[in-house]
């Protein structure tokens, strides 16, 4: 049974040497990303954000909710109230919630409790995930697959990113509801992840780490 209306798929078939070429292209573009903790303060030109989620708004969903909600915070003021709630939750974190393995795990990363970032980068998007949706008239409207939906939705969005020349940080303080208060987003919104986005600074720095070999997480059945 179908309620909905359909249209003919809008699809390019293309020749295998312009396939191979793409997707070798695509990888060698996706590999240079990296996760930044050193961003400089210049200002992200903000239709480039708009794009970007726009292109993170394309991604498939349960049922096609979209259940997620971005917040592009760029005001100093709300920058520092975030900085401060992630630090107090990052100091309870590293000094007493961390399992020796995690931190153990963590110190070829060398973060800490401090999160300068958190200011010093021009913009965070703080990225919720809605358990539910309530329409104009109260009326709940459930959501399907919602974890997997909005970390389809980010993922989406840090590859978009970093396609238009910006770096970014995925940031989860945890536990991070303290980011409904400071951005004012209802209960049944979940934080998801706290991106930080901008250029790097000059000076950054990376930690030298390797990605698995192909061979290492796929298997042909
Ligand atoms: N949220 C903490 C700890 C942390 C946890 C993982 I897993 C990382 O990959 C990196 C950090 C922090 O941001 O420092």
């Amino acid at each position: 049974m179908t309620t909905g209306s359909f249209a003919p798929l809008d699809f390019q078939t293309l020749p295998e040497a312009e396939m191979q070429e793409r997707a070798a292209t695509f990888y060698a573009q996706l590999r240079r990303r990296r996760s930044v903790r050193d961003f400089s303060s210049r200002a992200v030109p903000v239709g480039v954000i708009e794009n970007c989620l726009v292109a993170a708004g394309t991604a498939p969903s349960g049922a096609n909710k979209q259940p997620w909600h971005f917040v592009v915070v760029t005001d100093p003021t709300v920058k520092q109230r975030i900085r401060e709630a992630a630090e107090e939750e990052e100091r309870a974190f590293y000094s007493q919630r961390a399992s020796e393995e995690w931190l153990h795990d963590l110190a070829p990363l060398g973060t800490d409790a401090n999160k300068p970032f958190l200011e010093s980068a021009p913009c965070l998007i703080a990225i919720f995930a809605q358990s539910y949706h309530l329409d104009a008239t109260g009326k709940k409207e459930l959501h399907y697959y919602v974890t997997e939906s909005v970390g389809i939705a980010t993922g989406f969005l840090i590859a978009a990113l970093h396609n238009a020349g910006l770096a970014c940080l995925t940031h989860t303080p945890s536990p991070m509801r303290f980011l409904n208060e400071i951005l004012a987003r209802p209960s049944y919104e979940r934080p998801f992840l706290l991106l930080v986005v901008g250029y790097p600074a000059d000076n950054a720095q990376v930690p030298v780490i390797t990605k698995k070999r192909l061979a290492e997480y796929i298997s042909f059945v």
